[in-house]
């Protein structure tokens, strides 16, 4: 974790609400609500760090590292209610839609994923100007096509349509549940990466290697998700997965070899960063730092 990277994502959100959900609207206000609440920003971080491995400025980064956090955001929204996950507890406060509703949690995040694309539009936001560079229209399509191919319905909406699939037929295989992640995670953090890229003007292949980092970064995150599912302090319901009967790493490979293919993944990404040279190594700290996580 680089905290400086959460504490400049934490001001941008901060930022970005005060200037564009700033109405006393009970939408505005459950909006915020789910972008300030606390988590750990790795998606933000991936792409600042992606961006500063390609020589780009935190400026340069910081449109796509803001976009990302807020589909991320209304993905949680989304996945904790009650149709979908019933969680109540999110990064350790009572989530959007137990405080404001499922009507207003819907909108909240129906509100976070659309804007998202506003963001990296090249929008100018208030106080946030002097924070955010202007994209060029270049940039611009080459974000929206990332963030929304990962994000969408061949992405991170198939992903979670598969989890509800299998989670109602009780079954799946190793095969299912690699194709569950790849989708529902690791393409977003893949995304993450390459728009971070992108925002350096990183030549193609480049931006391609970090996006192949970021799936592999992805799939090794949702493993040791797994793996500290049972765990109490992790900001959610703990053992919420097991019990509900859902496919895990951990129920279909046991925990060694779930820690295997965890460090596997870890191994495959920071391989990949080799290649770039010294200045990814903030990327290799936090490849580090998610395999050792406990939250
Ligand atoms: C509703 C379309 C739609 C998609 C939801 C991401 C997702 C898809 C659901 C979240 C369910 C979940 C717990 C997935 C496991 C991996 C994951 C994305 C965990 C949450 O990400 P963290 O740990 O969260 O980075 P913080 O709160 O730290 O940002």
């Amino acid at each position: 974790m680089n905290s400086e990277l959460i504490d400049f994502t934490e001001a941008l959100i901060h930022g970005f609400c005060d200037d564009f959900y700033h109405d006393d609207s009970v939408l505005h206000e459950a909006t915020s609500y789910a972008l300030k609440a606390k988590g750990k920003r790795v998606r933000a971080q991936l792409c600042l760090l992606a961006c500063k491995a390609m020589g780009g400025s935190q400026k340069d980064g910081a449109r796509a590292a803001l976009a990302v956090e807020m589909i991320h955001a209304y993905s949680l929204v989304h996945d904790d209610l009650p149709c979908l996950d019933n969680d109540d507890l999110r990064r350790g406060q009572p989530t959007t839609h137990v405080k404001y509703g499922d009507d207003f949690a819907l909108l909240a995040g129906d509100a976070l994923l659309t804007d998202a694309f506003q963001v990296l539009a090249g929008v100018e936001f208030g106080v946030l100007g002097s924070k955010l560079a202007r994209p060029s229209s270049e940039q611009v399509q080459k974000f929206t096509a990332e963030l929304a191919s990962a994000a969408g319905g061949r992405g991170m909406v198939a992903g979670q349509s598969s989890d509800v699939y299998w989670t109602a037929k009780k079954g799946g295989s190793l095969e299912v549940l690699q194709e569950i992640h790849q989708r529902k995670t690791a393409y977003l953090m893949a995304a993450a990466c390459s728009m971070g890229a992108i925002s350096a003007g990183a030549n193609p292949g480049d931006v391609g290697k970090l996006k192949e980092f970021g799936m592999n970064l992805g799939m090794a995150f949702q493993v040791i998700d797994d793996l500290i599912d049972g765990e109490a302090g992790i900001g959610k319901t703990p053992g919420k997965d097991a019990e509900s009967g859902k496919l895990t790493y951990v129920s279909l490979l046991g925990r060694e070899k779930a820690e295997e293919l965890a460090k596997k993944y870890t191994q495959t990404a920071k391989a990949l960063l080799e290649s770039i040279g010294e200045k990814s190594e903030g990327l290799s700290q936090l490849t580090e730092w998610l395999l050792n996580r406990k939250y």
